[in-house]
């Protein structure tokens, strides 16, 4: 058998943190004037902290000193570390515990692959951190999503090459990060928004263990 590699993305797929993010930047945008809607947000899934500010900035023609620029992501960041400070394992998405487990019993390895510097705290608040052969995160790289570079460092860690690798991904950034990195994409979310995606499923809800059997044994 062909070992395998499985690379979770953690925003908006390991867990339902996605709206804080859409929260925090909605309050920020708003504070300095830039009307910001849900539509704005899905181009920010995925996208580094300092991307998603000069997307901001671009998108309401404004343009800040440095100094400035550096406050407003601190500011961000508070706003969103007080909106998951109570995170519990109440905030994983619906049957993310039953897929790593399948997986761990099949005995795959498996990776975190996020563009968030948060996403150590977060595994450790609902208690997945453990879970994790490998951990890849937004301190670990340099050129963000759709960059393949942190499923590529993902996919190193988990000793794999990128053909062998599967992304499970909310975001289209993440999506074309996967696909430019030669791996399979899955997509978890709205399929309107994930098409470049190898396939797409809701939620984990819609994915069987024949699924992941057959990516197992593929
Ligand atoms: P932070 P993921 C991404 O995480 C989020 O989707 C994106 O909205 C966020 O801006 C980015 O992390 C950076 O997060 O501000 O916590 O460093 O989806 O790649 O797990
Ligand atoms: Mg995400």
């Amino acid at each position: 058998m062909i070992r395998k590699g499985f690379i979770f993305d953690l925003d908006g797929v390991i867990v339902d943190t996605a709206k804080y993010h859409y929260l925090a930047w909605k309050k920020l945008a708003e504070s300095i004037g830039i009307s910001f809607t849900e539509e704005d947000n899905e181009q920010l899934k995925g996208v580094s902290r300092v991307r998603s500010l000069e997307k901001i900035l671009a998108w309401g023609n404004k343009e800040l000193q440095e100094d400035k620029f550096m406050e407003l992501l601190a500011v961000k960041n508070n706003d969103y570390l007080e909106y998951i400070a109570s995170m519990d394992e109440n905030e994983l998405l619906p049957d993310v515990k039953r897929v790593l487990q399948f997986l761990l019993d099949s005995g795959q390895p498996i990776a975190l692959g996020s563009a968030s510097k948060n996403a150590r705290k977060i595994l450790k608040e609902v208690h997945l951190y453990a879970a994790f052969h490998t951990i890849v995160d937004g301190n670990d790289v340099t050129n963000a999503k759709p960059d393949p570079e942190v499923f590529l460092r993902a996919a190193s860690g988990l000793e794999v090459t990128p053909l062998n690798s599967i992304v499970f991904e909310d975001s289209l950034a993440g999506i074309q990060a996967a696909n430019n990195a030669g791996m399979t994409s899955i997509g978890i979310g709205n399929p309107e928004i994930l098409k470049e995606a190898d396939y797409v499923f809701q939620d984990f809800t819609e994915m069987s263990n024949e699924f992941l059997h057959q990516l197992i044994h593929q």
